[in-house]
C-alpha cells in the first residue's frame, strides 16, 4: 500500500479504482500463452483470465470501494483529426485478442462492474474524467493504467499504478514518484512528453532530446510555453533541433492533454461494485471452461467491494487479509545445544500431555482449548512413497520457530526423536501421512500426533480437496498469496541451497499450518468431528502410511510380457478393423468413427452428443454391435474396434504399472488418498489400482502380476460381501431385508421371492438380476433411469419394480426418504460413525442440482457407512498383525478387499486376525461377511 494512501486514509471518503481496460487486456494477452486458455472450441481465454486474477489481484491489494473500468471505441478521435499518423503504427489488435474483449465486458457485468466506453474519445479521457469526478467527490483515486499520458493525472489525491515488468510489481506513481523520475512534476510531465515524443503512439519529438534535457529544459524556463517563448536562447545542436520541430512539440502538446470532461452520463454512486450476479459469472466461466479456483478467487475478490463500501461507510479500519498469518519467530537450529535450548523453551507454552490424559479427553470443545498448547510440526520435501526427501523441517510453539535444515538433523536425531515420542499427542500437522513419508526420509518417525489440519479440513468440507497445503489454506483461510504462481502449481521448488527467501516461504507454510488449526480446530468441535480424526482418519493414516512405504511386489517380467501382448492384441484388432472399413481409420477420431458407421456402413446414429455429434462410447457402440447382427461388415468391424478398445485400455493400465516400479525394491508404492472421495472412501493414484478391471478374465490376469516379495510366501486376498446392502439393512431397520441377511439364503433370490411373492425355487435369473440390481441401485443412489438401462427394461417397468421393492420392504423406503428430508432440514447426512457430508445443492432452483444432490443424500450415509467400517477394519487389522508379532503386512486397499502379504508358516493366523478384524468393524444387525483366498500372487488369492 502506498504511503500517500495511508496519509489519506483519515481524510477520504473512500478510493475509486479507475482501469485502462484495453492496457489491461492487452497485458493480460501478452503475457498469457494462448495456447494454454482455450476452450475445447478454440475460443481463446488468455485475455479474460489474465484480467480477471490481474484485477483480482489489484482489488486485494489495493481494496478500492468503487470501480470502473474504460475502454477505447472502434473508430477515430478528436485525436486523429489533429494528428492524423496518431497510433498509426500500432499493429491491428489479434483477432484472437479482439474476440476477448466482448467477453471481458460480459464478464464485468456480470461482477457488477460499470464499465464505460464513449465513441469518439479514448479510453484515457474516460479515466481522466473519472478521476476528476472521483477527486471532486472526495475520493482517492488510483488509476490502473499502462500508458504514461495518464501521469498527468497524478496529483494528492491521484495515484497511477503503472505494471512494471511483471504485471504484479505494480509500481505507485505519486507526484513525488514522477518527480523522482522525471525530475520534473506530473502537471509538467506532459509537456515533456511532447518534446520527448512517445514512440507507442508514434507521435515524433525533437530528434535527439530525451527525458533528461527536457525536463533541464522545463525547469530552466519554467514549461513548454516559456521553452517556445525562449527557444531562441537555446544553443547548440539541440536547440537547433527544437526551433525546427516547434510546431510538432505544440501539436504533440495538444493531442497528449487528455479531456477531463466528457459527459459520461454517470455519476460516482453508480461506481460501486460487489453485487457478482453469481448465476451469470457461473454460466460465463463454465462456457470459457474456468475451473472453480479461479471462481472462487475471483468472486472472493470482487465480493470484497461491497464489504469494502459497506465498511468504507463506516470508517471501519482497513483490515489486511494476511494478518490471518502470523510469521512465526524463527531460531535455526545449529546444533544439539540449540535444540535443547529451544525445547526448554518451548516448554512453557507446551501443555504436558498430562493435562488431558482422562478417558474422554477428545471430546467437544477440547479440541479448540487444547490447540494453544500445541506444537506445530511442518517438514517441507518430497511425500512420495518409496522416494521421500527432505529439505527443511520445523516445530513451532507459542509463535516460536525452531528452523533445521535437513543437513543438521543427522546430528541432532536422536534428541529430535525424542521429543517427537515424547509429545505426539501435542503435535499438529498438516498431512500426517504425507509428513510420515518425508520424515522418515531423515530417519525420523512420527506417531499418531493430535491433530492433522489436511484431514480435518476434509472433514470439516469433505466435497472439498485441496491439492496442497498453499490451497487449502487459501480456501479456509481466505488468503491471497504473494506468490500466485507457486499456489497454482501447489508445489515449491526445493532444488538449490536455500536463501532468505526460501526461508520465509517455509515459514509462511509453517505459519499456514497453525491458522488453519486454530481456524479447523473450531469448526470440528461444531459437529463432533474431533473423535472421527481421532479414532478413525489419523489412526488409518498411519496403518495407510505403512502400506505405502511397503509397496507390493510385482512380478516385473509378467507385466512386461502382458503389456506386450496387449499391445500385439490391440494392433491385430486394428488391422482386423481396418480391413473390413477398407481405409486405415483413426479409431480414436470419433469424427472418423461416425462417417464410417453412419455415412460409409450405413447404420442408424446413435444418440447425439451435446455439441451435436454422434455418440461413440463403449455402450453406444455396444448397442451399435448388437444391432447390426446380419450387416457382417459393420458387425465385423464394430466388433474389432471394441476389441480394441479394450485390450488398448488394458495395455495402459499395464504400462502405468510398470512406469510405478520403484528401481530399488521392485516393488509398487500406490499413493493412497485420503481426502478425495468425498463419500469417505479411499482412492489411489500413482498408479490407480481401482481401474484395474475386476470383470472380465483379462482383467484379473493383470492381478496375477501381483505377488508376494523376497521373504514372504503368498497373497491373502479378504473382502466384505455385500456390504453396503448390509449397511442398508440395518440403517433401515427393515425386519424382512435383516432376516434376508440372517437366514443365510442366497440374498438376492430371497429378496426376489419376497419381491415376486414367489416361492425361492421359482425364481428365474432374471428376476434375481432384476432385484440384485434393485438392490444396489437403491444402495448406490441410481437413478430409476439408470436401472432401466442397465437392466434394458422400459422405465416403467424400472418404476414398477422399486413400487413393488418398497411395499415389500416399507422401512427402507422410509429410511431412504428419511435420508433426503433430514438433509434437506439440517443440510447434512452422517453416517453410522458420524462422518458428515453436506448438500447445499438440495436448495438449488436448478432441477438437476437438485435431484443429483438427492441421490447423494440417499447414498451418502451407506457409502460412508461402508468406507468408515473399511478403515475401522484396517486399524484393527493392523493393530491386531502388530499385537501378534507377525512378519505379515496388509499391503493394499481396493473397493471393499484387503491384501496381505503373507510370511511363511503365517496363512492361518493372519487370515483369522484379518477375518476377525473385518467382521467385527461395526456392530450392525446382520452380520459383516467376509471371504477370503490365499494364494501365490492375488488372482489366485480371489475367491
Ligand atoms: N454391483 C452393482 N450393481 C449390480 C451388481 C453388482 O453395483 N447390479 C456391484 C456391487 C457389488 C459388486 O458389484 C459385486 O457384485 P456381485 O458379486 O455380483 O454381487 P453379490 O451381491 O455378491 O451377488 P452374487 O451373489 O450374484 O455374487
Ligand atoms: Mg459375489
Amino acid at each position: 500500500m502506498s504511503e500517500s494512501r495511508d496519509d489519506a486514509q483519515t481524510k477520504t471518503r473512500g478510493t475509486l479504482l479507475v482501469v485502462d481496460g484495453h492496457s489491461l487486456a492487452f497485458r493480460a494477452f501478452f503475457a498469457l500463452p494462448a495456447e494454454n486458455f482455450s476452450t475445447q472450441a478454440g475460443q481463446a481465454t488468455n485475455a479474460v483470465w489474465g484480467f480477471a486474477t490481474m484485477l483480482s489481484q489489484v482489488l486485494d491489494s489495493e481494496k478500492p470501494d468503487h470501480l470502473a473500468v474504460a475502454f477505447d471505441m472502434k473508430g477515430g478521435t478528436f485525436r486523429n483529426e489533429m494528428l492524423p499518423q496518431y497510433k498509426g503504427t500500432r499493429e491491428a489488435a489479434p483477432e484472437d485478442l479482439l474476440t476477448q474483449l466482448p467477453l471481458i465486458q460480459k464478464m464485468l457485468t456480470a461482477l457488477g462492474v460499470t464499465y464505460v466506453e464513449k465513441q469518439g474519445y479514448e479510453g484515457d479521457d474516460i479515466i481522466a474524467t473519472l478521476a476528476a469526478m472521483g477527486e471532486r467527490s472526495g475520493y482517492d483515486t488510483l488509476v490502473l493504467s499502462g500508458d504514461r499520458d495518464a501521469f498527468q493525472l497524478i496529483d494528492e489525491r491521484v495515484t497511477v499504478l503503472y505494471p512494471g515488468h511483471h504485471f504484479k510489481d505494480l509500481k505507485h506513481m505519486t507526484p513525488q514518484a514522477v518527480e523522482d523520475k522525471y525530475h520534473v512534476g506530473p502537471a509538467q510531465y506532459p509537456d515533456l512528453a511532447a518534446l520527448r515524443g512517445e514512440t507507442a503512439d508514434n507521435i515524433p519529438g525533437v530528434p535527439g532530446v530525451g527525458d533528461g534535457f527536457a525536463a533541464k529544459w522545463i525547469n530552466q524556463y519554467g514549461g513548454l510555453e516559456g521553452i517556445i517563448e525562449h527557444a531562441d536562447e537555446i544553443g547548440g545542436k539541440k536547440g537547433e533541433s527544437l526551433r525546427e520541430n516547434i510546431e510538432q512539440v505544440k501539436l504533440n502538446r495538444k493531442v497528449n492533454a487528455l479531456r477531463r470532461d466528457v459527459d459520461l452520463g454517470i455519476g460516482i454512486e453508480d461506481l460501486t461494485f460487489g453485487e457478482v450476479d453469481a448465476d451469470a459469472l457461473s454460466e460465463l466461466f463454465t462456457s470459457l471452461e474456468f475451473g472453480p479456483r479461479t471462481r472462487s478467487k475471483v468472486l472472493k475478490s470482487f465480493n470484497a467491494g461491497k464489504q469494502a463500501s459497506d465498511a468504507a461507510d463506516k470508517h471501519a479500519d482497513d483490515e489486511d487479509t494476511s494478518d490471518d498469518l502470523r510469521i512465526p519467530e524463527a531460531v535455526t537450529i545449529a546444533d544439539e545445544a540449540a535444540l535443547a535450548a529451544w525445547i526448554d523453551s518451548a516448554r512453557d507454552g507446551l501443555g504436558s500431555p498430562a493435562d488431558n490424559s482422562d478417558d474422554e479427553p477428545r471430546n467437544r470443545a477440547h479440541c479448540a482449548d487444547v490447540m494453544a498448547s500445541t506444537c506445530a510440526l511442518y517438514a517441507e520435501g518430497s511425500s512420495k512413497p518409496g522416494n521421500p526427501g527432505c529439505s527443511v523441517l520445523m516445530l513451532e510453539v507459542g509463535g516460536k520457530a525452531a528452523v533445521l535444515e535437513a543437513g543438521v538433523i543427522a546430528g541432532v536425531r536422536p534428541a529430535l526423536q525424542r521429543f517427537l515420542d515424547g509429545h505426539a499427542d501435542r503435535i499438529v500437522v498438516h498431512g500426517y501421512k504425507e509428513q510420515s513419508h518425508i520424515l522418515a526420509s531423515l530417519g525420523l518417525d512420527l506417531a499418531e500426533p493430535w491433530f492433522d489440519t489436511k484431514l480435518a479440513g476434509y472433514l470439516v468440507q469433505p466435497d472439498y480437496h485441496a491439492d496442497s497445503l498453499e490451497q487449502a489454506a487459501s480456501h479456509f483461510l481466505q488468503l491471497q498469496l504473494d506468490n500466485a504462481d507457486d499456489v497454482a502449481q501447489g508445489q515449491l521448488d526445493l532444488s538449490g541451497d536455500v536463501d532468505p527467501a526460501d526461508q520465509r516461504k517455509d515459514l509462511l507454510h509453517m505459519a499456514m499450518v497453525r491458522a488453519l488449526a486454530d481456524m479447523l480446530a473450531a469448526k470440528i468441535d461444531e459437529r463432533e468431528q474431533f473423535r472421527l480424526l481421532q479414532s478413525i482418519e489419523l489412526p488409518v493414516s498411519h496403518v495407510l502410511f505403512g502400506m505405502e512405504q511397503v509397496g507390493a511386489s510385482v512380478d516385473f517380467m509378467r507385466l512386461t510380457e502382458m503389456r506386450d501382448r496387449f499391445a500385439v492384441d490391440a494392433r491385430d484388432a486394428q488391422e482386423t478393423a481396418w480391413q473390413f472399413a477398407g481405409s486405415r481409420v483413426n479409431l480414436q477420431s470419433p469424427k472418423q468413427l461416425q462417417a464410417v458407421l453412419f455415412d460409409d456402413m450405413g447404420l442408424k446414429p446413435t444418440k447425439k452428443t451435446k455439441s451435436g455429434s454422434y455418440t461413440t462410447n463403449a455402450s453406444a457402440l455396444q448397442d451399435l454391435a448388437v444391432r447390426s447382427v446380419g450387416n457382417e461388415r459393420a458387425n465385423g468391424f464394430l466388433t474389432a474396434l471394441l476389441r480394441h478398445r479394450e485390450t488398448n485400455k488394458l495395455k495402459q493400465i499395464v504400462q502405468s504399472l510398470i512406469d510405478a516400479v520403484n528401481p530399488d525394491d521392485g516393488r509398487i508404492h500406490t499413493t493412497f488418498e485420503q481426502t478425495v472421495a468425498a463419500t469417505g472412501r479411499l482412492s489411489s493414484v500413482d498408479p490407480n489400482l481401482q481401474n484395474i478391471p475386476n470383470r472380465n478374465a483379462e482383467g484379473r490376469e493383470i492381478r496375477s502380476a501381483f505377488v508376494p516379495g523376497e521373504g514372504y510366501e503368498s497373497l491373502l486376498s479378504s473382502d466384505y460381501s455385500q456390504v453396503e446392502l448390509r449397511i442398508m439393512a440395518d440403517l433401515s431397520g427393515d425386519d424382512a431385508l435383516i432376516e434376508a441377511f440372517r437366514s443365510g439364503a442366497d440374498f438376492h433370490k430371497y429378496v426376489a421371492s419376497l419381491v415376486y411373492g414367489i416361492p425361492v425355487d421359482d425364481i428365474t435369473p432374471d428376476q434375481r438380476t432384476h432385484v440384485k440390481a434393485m438392490s444396489y441401485g437403491l444402495a448406490y443412489g441410481l437413478s430409476t433411469y439408470g436401472l432401466a438401462q442397465q437392466l434394458k427394461i422400459s422405465p416403467g417397468e424400472a418404476d414398477r419394480l422399486k413400487s413393488q421393492y418398497f411395499a415389500t420392504f416399507g422401512k427402507v423406503h422410509e429410511y431412504l426418504e428419511s435420508l433426503v428430508a433430514g438433509a434437506r432440514e439440517k443440510g447434512y447426512t452422517e453416517t453410522m460413525f458420524g462422518r458428515c457430508r453436506y448438500f447445499p445443492g438440495l436448495q438449488s432452483p436448478n432441477r438437476n442440482i437438485r435431484d443429483a444432490a438427492e441421490r447423494g443424500a440417499l447414498n451418502a450415509p451407506i457409502q460412508g457407512s461402508a468406507a468408515d467400517i473399511m478403515k475401522i477394519a484396517m486399524i484393527h487389522a493392523s493393530d491386531a498383525l502388530a499385537k501378534a508379532k507377525v512378519r505379515s503386512r496388509i499391503i493394499l486397499q481396493i473397493h471393499d478387499e484387503l491384501v496381505v502379504e503373507i510370511a511363511p508358516g503365517e496363512a492361518e493366523q493372519v487370515t483369522g486376525l484379518v477375518r476377525d478384524a473385518m467382521e467385527h468393524a461395526g456392530d450392525l444387525a446382520v452380520p459383516l461377511d467376509v471371504s477370503t483366498g490365499i494364494g501365490s500372487d492375488w488372482q489366485l488369492a480371489a475367491h
